[in-house]
């Protein structure tokens, strides 16, 4: 698919990057670029050479918020009934998606960086929900991803009272991972991408999955999940590579498999 709002690359082996070009509306998501989003990532997900993703913005700008020109003739009823309100293909990504974030993640640009594994920050990023300032709610997982990963009282502050985090405050309050100077981080979001895309990938995809299941299960159900994604991992080759490799003192040659 040729692509006119996102930039798709393989700068290191293994390593896949999608990067929203909307420059002139801070990249702002309306149907197409989310769209394209989606199609490139579940295209890196299908792809068997790549191990891990790079979801990013401009410096400037991971994304500032949903389409607000686009949203602000749309009603309740047309927002039902268009694809573009469903983000949940996100979730279904197999492979770990790391955002690499500077400049402004608000609303659904939060949200969207909320949607995937890792947040490796930029020493200008700014997080919010702003949505209450426009008259509505975050509506692709604000309430919910924001207070899982923050907490009741800080995600409450941030979405009643549009109150903005820096990339330390978002840090320290657990959202992202690692922050960089502006001139470093998309390389040590690669070079982050590159150490998992250099990991035996079903156990990568097994580990994901089971995390994921963190959020959604009680701890006893997490626990039986966790045990049979763990027992999963016993029939792969990585496994029997992986345990020969330590015995013989050698590196382990992931066949993926
Ligand atoms: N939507 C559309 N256009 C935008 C958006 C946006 N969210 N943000 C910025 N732009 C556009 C501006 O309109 C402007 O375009 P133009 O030059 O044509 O007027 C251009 O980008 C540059 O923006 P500014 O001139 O405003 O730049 P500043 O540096 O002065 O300000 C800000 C930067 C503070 C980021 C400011 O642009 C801003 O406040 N933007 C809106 C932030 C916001 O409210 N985001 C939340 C939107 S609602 C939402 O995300 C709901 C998600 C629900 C998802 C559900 C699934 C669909």
């Amino acid at each position: 698919m040729a692509y006119e709002m996102i930039l798709t690359e393989t700068p290191i082996a293994g390593v896949g990057v999608v990067r929203l070009n909307r420059p002139g509306a801070l990249n702002a998501l309306n149907a197409q670029i989310t769209a394209e989003i989606f199609e490139a990532l579940e295209a890196f997900d299908r792809d068997e050479t790549i191990g891990c993703m790079v979801l990013m913005g401009s410096d400037k700008a991971f994304a500032a918020g949903a389409d607000i020109k686009q949203m602000v003739e749309t009603d309740a009823v047309s927002m039902l009934q268009n694809d573009w309100t469903d983000w949940s293909r996100m979730t279904r990504i197999s492979k770990p998606v790391i955002a690499a974030v500077s400049g402004w993640a608000l609303g659904g640009g939060c949200e969207m960086a909320m949607m995937c594994d890792m947040i490796v920050a930029s020493e200008t990023a700014k997080f919010g929900q702003p949505e209450i300032t426009i008259g509505i709610i975050p509506g692709a997982g604000g309430t919910q991803r924001l207070t899982r990963a923050v907490g009741k009282a800080l995600a409450m502050e941030v979405m009643l009272g549009n109150r903005q985090l820096t990339a330390q405050e978002a840090a320290a309050a657990g959202l992202v991972n690692r922050v960089y100077p502006v001139e470093h981080y998309y390389d040590e979001a690669l070079k982050l991408a590159e150490r998992i895309a250099g990991m035996p990938r079903v156990a990568v995809r097994l580990i994901k999955d089971a995390v994921n299941q963190a959020e959604e299960l009680p701890l006893s159900a997490g626990l039986n999940y966790e045990k049979r994604n763990f027992l999963l991992s016993f029939s792969t080759e990585d496994k029997t590579e992986g345990m020969t490799a330590f015995v013989e003192k050698r590196p382990p040659q992931w066949k993926h498999r």
